[in-house]
Parts: C-alpha cells; sequence; structure tokens
C-alpha cells in the first residue's frame, strides 16, 4: 500500500475530476466557469474590504474550487449506497428537503463536508433527491417504473469494493483513491443509450418529466455543476454576451450589503440527442447553474427570512403589483443590512477569532468585539434553499408539467431508505460558533466569558 489519502483529498480530486467531466459534456458550462472567474477577479479587485474579509476568513482558496452538483436517484438501496460512496469523500447528508410542497415527486438532502477544516479545504456539496414513486397516481405505472429501476446497477463493481475497503480499513491508499475517484465518476456520467422504448419513456413524461429523467436511463446524470460567484447580478447580466440565456429571476434573497443564505440562478437544459431501443430522440436534463452565498442564519433569522420571503411572493402575485425584484427588495427593508447587527441580534451564525490581545478582564464578547481583540467572521450558509431549489427544478422541467402533488414530507422514509439520520444543518454552525469562541476567549484569558455548553 502507498500512501494514505484523506477524505480531503479525495473529495478534492473527486469534484475536480467531476469539473472536467463536465466541461467536456456540456461546453456551456466551461464558458459559465470562465465567465464565474473573470467576475470573481473584478469584485475582488474592485472591493478591497471584501477582499480582506474573505482572505482573513481563509476562504481565498476554497472559491475557485467551490461548486456544488445534483443527482437523482430512483430506489432506497440507491440512495444508501450512494452515502457510503459519498462518505469515502468525507460528505454527509445534511438537512432534509420535501420538494413536493411545490409539486415535484422527490425528497432531498445535501452531502457535504461538515466540520471547518473540511469546508475551508474544499466544500463541494451535492444535492441529492429521491425519487417518490409512492405520490404517483397511477400505480401500474409506478409498478412499471419500480421494476425498471431494480434492474441498473449504479454504481461499478469496483467502486463498490474500494468504498468495503475504506469502511474496514478507515480509509484509501493513494493509488486506490486516485482508482475510486476513476470509477465513482461512472456513476455520474451521462449516458445517450435509454434503457426503455419511446412508449414507456412518453408514458413516463406524461406522469412527470422528473421521473422519465430518473427511470429511463443507466444512472443517475449529474443533472447540472454549480460555481460561486461574489457577484451573481454581474454573472446574470453579463451571461448572454457569453451565448446562454439565465432563467428571468434570481431565486433567494434580494442583493444586500450583507449577503444572507444564497442566490442562484440557472440557464436552461440542454435537448440533447438520445436513443430509445433503437429509435433516434431527445431529452432534457442538464442544465448549468450559478450561486452566490452569504451568512449561515440562526432559527430566528431564518424564520425572518421566510416570513420576508413569502410577503414579497404573495404580494408580487397581485394583481397590478410592481416587479418581482423591486416587491423584493422593499420586503427585505426589514431585514437588517450589516454584519455586526445580524450578530448581535442573534440572527447570523459566526466564526470567532483572536485580533489583538486584550489587557484585563473584559465585561462581554461584545465589548471584546469593539476593542478589536475579538473578530466575528460571518459563517458561509452551506446548505440549500427548498423554495429556490423547487424553482430551480421548476425552470428546466418546463413550464407545461402538473404540480399537483399535496405537501406530503416523510422524512422516516427518507432516513429508512438512506440508512441514516440526516444532520440537523443548524447544530452545525451552532457547533462551530460556540467552539470557536470558547477556542478564542480561552486564547485571550477571558474563559470567564465562555458561552454556557461551549
Ligand atoms: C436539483 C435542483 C436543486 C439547488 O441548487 O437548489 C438545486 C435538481 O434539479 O435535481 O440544485
Ligand atoms: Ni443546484
Amino acid at each position: 500500500m502507498g500512501v494514505f489519502s484523506t477524505s480531503d483529498e479525495i473529495r478534492s480530486l473527486f469534484s475536480q475530476a467531476m469539473s472536467d467531466m463536465y466541461r467536456a459534456e456540456v461546453p456551456q458550462y466551461g464558458e459559465l466557469i470562465d465567465l464565474v472567474r473573470d467576475v470573481n477577479a473584478a469584485t475582488l479587485a474592485a472591493d478591497p474590504a471584501l477582499f480582506a474579509r474573505i482572505e482573513a476568513a481563509g476562504e481565498l482558496e476554497r472559491l475557485d474550487v467551490e461548486r456544488h452538483g445534483a443527482i437523482r436517484l430512483g430506489t432506497p438501496e440507491e440512495l444508501s449506497l450512494v452515502r457510503r460512496m459519498f462518505a469515502v469523500m468525507g460528505m454527509e447528508p445534511v438537512g432534509y428537503y420535501d420538494l413536493s410542497v411545490a409539486g415535484i415527486p422527490v425528497h432531498s438532502t445535501a452531502f457535504r463536508p461538515v466540520d471547518a477544516a473540511a469546508l475551508k479545504r474544499n466544500p463541494f456539496r451535492v444535492f441529492t433527491s429521491l425519487l417518490r414513486l409512492d405520490l404517483v397516481e397511477d400505480r401500474e405505472l409506478a409498478k412499471q417504473a419500480e421494476h425498471i429501476l431494480s434492474r441498473r446497477q449504479i454504481v461499478t463493481d469496483t467502486a463498490q469494493m474500494l468504498i468495503e475497503v475504506a469502511e474496514s480499513h478507515g480509509g484509501l491508499s493513494d493509488g486506490q483513491a486516485q482508482k475510486f475517484v476513476q470509477e465513482a465518476l461512472e456513476t455520474f456520467r451521462w449516458h445517450s443509450d435509454a434503457t426503455v422504448g419511446r412508449d414507456t419513456y412518453d408514458a413516463l413524461v406524461d406522469a412527470h418529466r422528473l421521473i422519465a429523467d430518473v427511470v429511463s436511463f443507466q444512472g443517475p446524470h449529474i443533472n447540472h455543476l454549480t460555481p460561486r460567484t461574489l457577484d451573481i447580478d454581474a454573472v446574470q447580466a453579463q451571461m448572454p454576451d457569453r451565448g446562454i440565456a439565465p432563467k428571468a429571476v434570481i431565486e433567494g434573497p434580494p442583493r444586500r450589503k450583507a449577503d444572507i443564505l444564497l442566490r442562484q440562478t440557472s440557464f436552461k437544459a440542454l435537448e440533447e440527442a438520445v436513443v430509445f431501443h433503437g429509435v433516434d430522440g431527445s431529452h432534457t436534463a442538464r442544465f448549468g447553474e450559478i450561486e452566490q452565498r452569504g451568512i449561515a442564519l440562526t432559527p430566528a433569522g431564518r424564520t425572518l427570512y421566510d416570513t420576508l420571503l413569502n410577503k414579497a411572493r404573495a404580494e408580487a402575485a397581485c394583481p397590478g403589483a410592481p416587479d418581482y425584484t423591486t416587491v423584493l427588495n422593499a420586503t427585505f427593508e426589514a431585514f437588517p443590512d450589516d454584519f455586526e447587527q445580524l450578530r448581535r441580534e442573534g440572527l447570523g451564525f459566526f466564526q470567532y477569532r483572536v485580533g489583538t490581545v486584550a489587557e484585563g478582564k473584559a465585561q462581554s464578547v461584545d465589548q471584546l468585539i469593539d476593542m478589536g481583540a475579538l473578530i466575528a467572521d460571518p459563517q458561509v450558509y452551506e446548505d440549500f434553499l427548498p423554495v429556490s431549489a423547487a424553482g430551480i427544478f421548476q425552470s428546466n422541467l418546463g413550464a407545461d408539467d402538473q404540480s399537483n402533488y399535496r405537501a406530503n414530507a416523510n422524512q422516516d422514509a427518507f432516513e429508512a431508505a438512506l440508512g441514516a439520520a440526516v444532520i440537523d444543518e443548524m447544530a452545525l454552525y451552532q457547533d462551530i460558533q460556540e467552539s470557536s469562541l470558547a477556542a478564542a476567549l480561552t486564547a485571550l484569558g477571558q474563559d470567564h466569558l465562555t458561552p454556557k455548553g461551549a
């Protein structure tokens, strides 16, 4: 055996290999990556304060490698196998997203690194959805889909063997890691040969385009890969110059000085040639997306966000209302737009570090912040937003798809399929906040201010 690879190294290798594969398969993705790199460089050059904040928080390195992907799985067995595959790369299932509320027959989680050091190294995430055939009205069709799915194997034998090696040895050698990445890539590759005939495909599309996308192919092709930009409005505006047509509105919060959560936009899925049992046809599945990430919100901050977003959406839908962006901007004036204010009001999560050494015993954390002894960096939101995700799903599925599923969350069934519980994202942010504060206070000799439970 050669040198041991860490899960961080395997994840970095894998995320780069996925990006290279997608660039080769979907040329517009390569164009988007170049545009995002240009915009990020220009944004950092024009905003020294932003550059300083990102550099000091140690986030400069992760920026260029940062991206997320998305896949859609067909069966519980596939979900649990993919969970074990991602675990080799240090990615755990975080959060539960019910998309049935938006008329999409899936529920989802995000596989991602969870600790602060691993996130800094490479935050690669995969939004992973499981098809819910239980929501399909036509029970005959659901049975047929289940049968078709039962015949496919989405993870190669070699990848399965290496997952077992990693599980029993607690990791992989360098050579095994290279092989594992190459084999894992096979799971997410595009297949232009459908596993079903034209009639079956059409029947599945009639039930829901997403069902056809999951059931008709040999594996869960990666359907987009999303780079992180520092200025999503600039990228959105420049997309047409590069021959890319973005969707009309950016999902999530409005543009702000203190970015919160996640803003996303996408370009429409490509129509790609597919062969259905020898018959030529086409399928649309793969698209492009960009995102801008802001601070993670506490439960109180999130409640305020959800309330304001719902209010804006309801108002914008009224006859004679101003355009959506105008309504959104006006509504979010109620959300504090300053990081220190978000911190003091308990609306956002932070990570603490030592600034300058403080003399004597301070009265409070706020006092240490004011003195410059303690620095609070906003924690990046590492997760997803169900309303935005629904908008992204819809924009590439086409507007003609019915959305008549009733809200029907079933986290228990999801976790049973996964073979594990999903991690509560709020607990992760809270833990990073408390442990970083405790460590900084100890270093400053201000242990008497350590929060309870840290
Ligand atoms: C996933 C859509 C959700 C996001 O960034 O919110 C998503 C899909 O279309 O499979 O990727
Ligand atoms: Ni996405």
